[in-house]
């Protein structure tokens, strides 16, 4: 399997992180992509190949106009207004204020606007880093539609809590989307994306909330208590022609591997079902046992057997990087599933 990755994704670096009440340095560090490099290279996967620049056309196929303007300028604005350090939103909209669907003028407003959180912040050069992000996801998604089996994707900064016009959870252009609808575009029917990240892919579930065409199956902590939360419940199935085509699994604190494994053979069985002709993985390895911020139990050896099944599908699939923090066995884990991937294909 061919692994892209650049390492212009140290250009995005926020550095610092409020966690629990501390500022703690950030768990979506940089060494976190290397360290998967490290044993992509171990390993012997494949070879690894620099992607090439593509259109911005294609992020604008996912991302709003406005929102992608406000990624590439906003740093400068920031430094205009007078201010020193990292471009950092800080306040939102509550339940009890009205709905907006326009962007207000104020650079603060504006913030709040096209964000959720503040899990991490815009610098001098993240435009640069999410841009060459969806620059590796486009380059595996161009050789899986030209005939490979398998391509990794080794994404930084991630993506799937990114919307449409929305940054946040580490994440501001959504790569496994802009895949998704690149296959799409180049022809491909029916188009699945499965998420195994310990996160709710919140973002990529807005995106394609109401089409038809793109099925999401997302395994992830319960919204009702686990990060991005509000989203990700089991009812939420889609809307108009899309109803149907966003499937939920929702899972406890202290899920284990059986309990996940249910839940995922269901979603590997309603992908098959669905007849999708190309799949996209959000590859996110935070369901470890040892994650930092995680609280399910998956160990190591699972991986491997996720990615077996994955193959079993027998789809044309890109795995996209998410997330994942325990850096000790982080390449370990995220290979494993790409090895079982391997192994489940021959
Ligand atoms: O959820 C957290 C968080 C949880 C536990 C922590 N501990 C135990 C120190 C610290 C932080 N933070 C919110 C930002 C997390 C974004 C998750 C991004 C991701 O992996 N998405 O898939
Ligand atoms: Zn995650």
């Amino acid at each position: 399997m061919k692994t892209f990755y650049t390492s212009d994704h140290h250009l995005h670096h926020s550095g610092m992180e409020l966690s629990f009440g501390k500022i703690v340095e950030t768990f979506e560090m940089p060494t976190r992509a290397e360290i998967v490099l490290a044993r992509v290279r171990e390993v012997g996967l494949g070879p690894v190949e620099t992607p090439a620049e593509f259109d911005i056309a294609l992020i604008k196929r996912i991302h709003d106009t406005g929102y992608v303007d406000f990624l590439r300028s906003v740093f400068d604005e920031w430094r205009a207004a007078g201010r020193d350090g990292e471009v950092w939103p800080y306040s939102w909209r509550h339940r009890s204020m009205p709905p907006i669907d326009t962007p207000p003028s104020g650079l603060d407003a504006r913030l709040s606007y096209y964000s959720f959180d503040m899990a991490g912040s815009i610098t001098e050069t993240t435009w640069r880093a999410a841009k060459r992000a969806s620059d590796t996801a486009l380059a595996g998604a161009e050789i899986v539609r030209n005939g490979a089996r398998s391509a990794f994707s080794l994404c930084r900064p991630p993506g799937h809590h990114a919307g449409r016009d929305f940054f946040g959870g580490y994440c501001y252009l959504n790569n496994a989307a802009i895949a998704a609808q690149y296959f799409r575009d180049q022809g491909a029917g029916r188009v699945a994306i499965l998420d195994i990240d310990y996160h709710h892919g919140n973002g990529t579930q807005e995106i394609f909330y109401d089409r038809d065409d793109v099925l999401l199956a997302s395994l992830h902590g319960d919204p009702d208590f686990e990060f991005p939360f509000h989203l990700g419940y089991a009812r939420e199935t889609g809307s108009g022609a899309g109803t149907g085509y966003n499937l939920n699994y929702p899972l406890p604190s202290g899920t284990d591997w059986p309990r996940w494994r249910n839940a995922f053979e269901d979603a590997c069985a309603r992908i098959a079902a669905y007849g999708a002709d190309t799949l996209v993985v959000s590859l996110g390895v935070d369901t470890f046992k040892d994650d930092p911020i995680s609280q399910f139990r998956l160990e190591s050896a699972h991986f491997v057997t996720i990615g077996e099944r994955i193959a079993a599908l027998g789809l044309p699939t890109l795995f996209v990087m998410e997330g994942g923090y325990a850096v000790e066995l982080l390449g370990v884990n995220a290979v494993n599933v790409l090895s079982g991937f391997e192994r489940g294909s021959a």
